[in-house]
């Protein structure tokens, strides 16, 4: 008897963590894939124009907002739910959101408090007061620059970044937009200009400068090298998605910002060399940049929890943009679809219902109930897990309840420090004298959510892993009532 509890105790102590499996994410990309829910803000001089894109010849002096309030929209973003917020600090037509040193193309030269504004700081600061993190957009295409698509440029645009990663405190992501090179006003030259995309901007030496000055932040754009872009603006990851990638650029030759096979981004690479997770963002309206006209056409909150569901509930980020307005507030309709998506979020959130089961399973690993056992699944921390065996790949847990439930999500994570590991998985719910496979899925990954509106009851729930080539990590099992 003692023998056979020292055996099992041995056997424990032997077993220790799974190995990683594939590509693994780093200490930045998890902090960031906690966040999961970000704003972005268009916001400059198109907002005074009503153009998309500005050709780079417009006067700074439009730029003036008549009620800038960067609490009153940062608070909005807040009311959504979200944790970071990044402000265009530069678009492509050059104008630079912040007293620059590099151009006179700049709020210095708008009547806005007087030449002396600076929204990257009031935006900064309120978010930090607020609770959330901070990013920057700087685009690289610059169409006010007449030294654009000349090597000169590029140290402009590095000296930029400098000041925009220097000045402004900490910063979660920087954002490199893949729009780059084409017609323009270039110092008066109005012409058409372009660039080599694979080799202009240097892009490995020019990362280097947010590694160097803000290790914590992440850098987006098509190919990474720590977020990648979905491959579409409508605010959606594939249905399988992993956060593992291998670019490829459009014509199957390597890949940079602006050439890549964007098909390709909505799924990511099974086996990818690198963790490289995809971000889905979108706009809350049509356009980019606030248009009067397109002032009844905000998305809903209806519209913008699906969106959370195929961006966040499939492992990617959901970075939804709100445009301010022309009076430097974001308009009341989007402030009122933030708060009713907040809302939903909340209620839909608020109890997982499966903490309150008893999980039973017949695989734990190296039978190490507290290192690897079931409870790990609903204690609500997304790295502790439960996992089995190296030779057990496909198992199974089961949820009982002492009174029937109703549930209309279910919400799944892995433990990505130890990488991406399930292929598919089967939930099922207990029918009185057998099982009903309710939802069948693929990828897990950050997070997986499975949605069944017309809702689902039930005394017991049973997950399968019914395909991953090692023993599975999962840290997550959430059962949720609320909402529609
Ligand atoms: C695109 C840009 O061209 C749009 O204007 C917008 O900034 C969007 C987020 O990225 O590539
Ligand atoms: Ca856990």
């Amino acid at each position: 008897m003692l023998a056979a509890v020292a055996a099992a105790r041995s056997l424990a102590a032997a077993a220790g963590a799974p190995a990683p499996y594939g590509a693994l994410p780093s200490a930045r990309q998890l902090r960031w894939q906690e966040m999961e829910l970000c704003g972005f803000l268009h916001f400059s001089i198109n907002t005074f124009t009503g153009r998309e894109w500005g050709y780079g010849d417009e006067d700074p002096a439009l730029f003036n907002p008549t009620a800038f309030d960067a609490g009153a929209i940062v608070m909005a973003l807040k009311a959504a739910g979200m944790k970071g917020v990044i402000l265009t600090c530069k678009h492509h037509d050059g104008f630079c959101l912040w007293p620059t040193r590099t151009t006179e193309h700049s709020i210095r030269r708008s009547p806005w408090r007087h030449g002396e504004g600076d929204v990257a700081q009031e935006i900064s600061q309120a978010a930090r007061k607020a609770g959330l993190k901070f990013g920057v957009y700087l685009s690289p295409w610059d169409r006010n620059s007449a030294l654009y698509g000349k090597p000169a440029y590029l140290e402009i645009y590095r000296t930029q970044l400098r000041e925009l990663l220097t000045g402004y405190g900490e910063i979660f992501e920087v954002w490199f937009d893949g729009a780059n090179g084409g017609d323009g006003y270039y110092g008066g030259a109005r012409e058409k200009r372009v660039i080599d995309r694979l080799t202009y901007y240097d892009w490995p030496q020019t990362w280097e400068i947010v590694r160097s000055l803000q290790p914590g932040a992440v850098i987006f754009s098509d190919v990474g090298p720590d977020v990648r872009w979905v491959g579409n603006e409508k605010g959606y990851a594939g249905e399988t998605c992993w956060a593992t990638y291998d670019p490829v650029g459009e014509d199957g030759g390597p890949a940079a910002p602006g050439d890549v096979r964007a098909q390709d981004s909505e799924s990511g690479t099974r086996h990818g060399s690198r963790w490289i997770p995809a971000e889905c963002d979108v706009s809350i309206r049509p356009g980019w940049f606030w248009h009067a006209a397109e002032d009844g056409r905000v998305k809903t909150p209806e519209e913008l929890m699906k969106l959370y569901e195929r961006s966040v509930g499939r492992g990617a980020s959901l970075l939804l943009n709100v445009p301010p307005d022309r009076r430097g507030l974001l308009p009341e309709s989007d402030v009122t679809s933030l708060q009713g998506f907040g809302e939903r979020l909340r209620t839909a959130f608020a109890t997982n219902l499966a903490a309150a089961a008893r999980p039973v399973t017949a695989t734990v690993r190296g039978r190490d109930d507290e290192a690897f056992g079931p409870r790990n699944l609903i204690d609500g921390d997304r790295y502790t897990y439960w996992s089995t065996d190296d030779s057990v790949t496909t198992p199974e847990v089961v949820f009982e309840f002492e009174r029937p439930v109703r549930f209309n999500r279910v919400r799944l994570r892995e433990n990505i420090r130890l990488g991406q590991r399930v292929e598919a998985f089967s939930l099922d719910r207990w029918q009185g004298s057998s099982w009903e496979t309710f939802a069948e899925d693929t990828s897990i990954g950050a997070c997986r959510l499975i949605c069944t509106p017309s809702g689902v009851s039930t005394r017991r729930v049973r997950l399968r892993i019914t395909q991953c080539p090692v023993c599975p990590a999962i840290s997550e099992f959430s059962l949720y009532a609320g909402g529609d």
